[in-house]
């Protein structure tokens, strides 16, 4: 039996997808089991297609794994449908593998206004969000007027909800920001519209997932966005509005924690952000910009440039602990190749206090400066390397010493965007 999570380390972006498309072949289910169309997940097939998943679970390009929508995430119907067609048109029908939490929330056209006007009323407090109208679902849904996948089996209580959660949100919309009011009658032909494409999906997806533990079979968790993204663990309020961390999958798929067996962790060799918030070990210069170029760091969704900075070893360790990572996977190592020295943050000054773990307030973490130790770089380029002694030393070294700052072991190497583009290790 084994019950697998893979989380991102950092604040996304680091290669989740890839590496839930290379385990797919070997597991039986692929989970969602938070967030939402805000995620972006890129997978490169041996044969050099490439394709960008939102809401379907990554795994969903491996032929026979059943991909999972669980009752954590929330949904977009039309953006799902849009996406189980684009891949249909690629020749990949994935309706027979799906299954859809009935539990989970959707993502509804009031959610994405309010995104957007909220992000606009915060000004320069602004989240930097996907604008995909995730916090509003989750804040409907913590709020106990969430209108979930199941309410499109029944048209009544879909009409019900609809009109409660319009009342509310068209006075917002209209008297606090000044918008259109969105009409209730549209709104309910569009949805049961998806509905009747989506209710075939639409199952216990717990009852699923502990069958398939039951009978021994592998069910791969996979995580969206990160666990610096975290709600409740990240860099409030410059996160998600969900749990990414492994515990999330818990959670938001129904599993038990005492069945997880293994948490694999995926990091970037460097590090990447998107949207607002503090990033200490942040380049704004001419080294930035050559990771950015080289690394393709530009948003899987939105398209938006990703911040970039060397690899901080405070949240990798950070990450180890909280996510309990028993399987650490470094990601674009390729990237670093023909950098002089690479520098690795260690610890944090905070005005003249040195941190060996994340400081206890948003405060003091904004202050944080990187105190970095240099390893010697490397010029080949390591993108044919299969087994770890393929590496040039010196990049050997600079695993071994994640592995060693971070406190778990390293597992895997990227080192190419392609499914098979790794060192294995372990
Ligand atoms: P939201 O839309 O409410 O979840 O935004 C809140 C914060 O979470 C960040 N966030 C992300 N960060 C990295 N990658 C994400 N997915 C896309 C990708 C992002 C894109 O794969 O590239 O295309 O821009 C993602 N989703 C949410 C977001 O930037 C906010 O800081
Ligand atoms: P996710 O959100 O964690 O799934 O990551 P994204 O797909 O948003 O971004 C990761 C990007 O890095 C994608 O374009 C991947 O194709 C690419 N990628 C993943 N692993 C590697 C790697 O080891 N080397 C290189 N060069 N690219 C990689
Ligand atoms: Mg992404």
């Amino acid at each position: 039996m084994s019950a697998i999570i893979l989380i991102g380390a950092q604040w996304g972006d680091e290669g989740k997808g890839k590496i839930t498309d290379m385990l797919g072949g070997q597991t039986d289910y692929v989970v969602r089991y938070s967030g939402g169309n805000n995620a972006g997940h890129t997978v490169v097939t041996p044969d050099g297609q490439k394709y960008a998943l939102h809401l379907l679970p990554s795994g969903a390009l491996s032929p026979t794994a059943i991909i999972v929508i669980g009752n954590g995430v929330v949904i977009d119907p039309k953006v799902l449908l849009a996406e189980i067609d684009g891949l249909a048109e690629r020749g990949m029908d994935v309706t027979p593998r799906l299954r859809i939490s009935g539990d989970a929330h959707l993502v509804m056209p009031h959610h994405r206004a309010l995104d957007r006007v909220v992000e606009r009323y915060l000004g320069s407090a602004k989240i930097g969000t996907t604008g995909r109208g995730i916090g509003p679902s989750y804040g409907d849904k913590v709020a106990r007027m969430g209108i979930r996948a199941q309410d499109l089996l029944d048209p009544g209580i879909l009409r019900k909800k609809l009109e409660l959660a319009l009342r509310e949100k068209n006075q917002i919309l209209t008297k606090v920001y000044n918008r259109k009011a969105i009409d209730l009658e549209s709104v309910l032909e569009e949805y049961l519209g998806y509905a009747e494409r989506i209710a075939p999906f639409i199952v216990d997806t717990r009852t699923l997932i502990w069958d398939a533990l039951d009978r021994g079979d592998i069910v791969l968790f996979e995580g969206a966005q990160a666990t610096m993204l975290d709600m409740d663990h990240g860099t409030y309020p410059f996160v998600t509005s969900s749990n990414p961390i492994s515990a999330g999958a818990c959670v938001g798929a129904g599993v038990p924690p005492t069945r997880i067996t293994q948490v694999i962790g995926v990091t970037k060799a460097y590090t990447t952000r998107v949207g607002s918030g503090p990033f200490p070990t942040e380049l704004h210069d001419e080294m930035g910009e050559h990771i950015r170029k080289t690394g393709g760091e530009y948003g899987t969704t939105t398209g938006r440039e990703r911040r970039t900075g060397w690899f901080d070893a405070v949240i990798g360790r950070y990450a180890t602990r909280l996510n309990g990572i028993t399987d650490l996977v470094v990601t674009k190592l390729d990237i670093l190749s023909g950098i002089e020295q690479v520098p690795i943050c260690v610890a944090y000054d905070v005005d003249g206090v040195r941190h060996h773990d994340i400081p206890m307030t948003q405060t003091d973490f904004h202050h944080a400066t990187p105190v970095y130790e240099y390893l010697p770089g490397w010029d080949e380029d390591i993108s044919k390397a299969r087994v770890f002694s393929d590496l040039p030393v010196n990049a050997q070294n600079y695993i071994k010493r994640i592995e060693e700052l971070c406190g778990t072991k390293v597992s895997i190497v990227g080192v190419g965007p392609g499914r098979d583009e790794n060192v294995v290790i372990h």
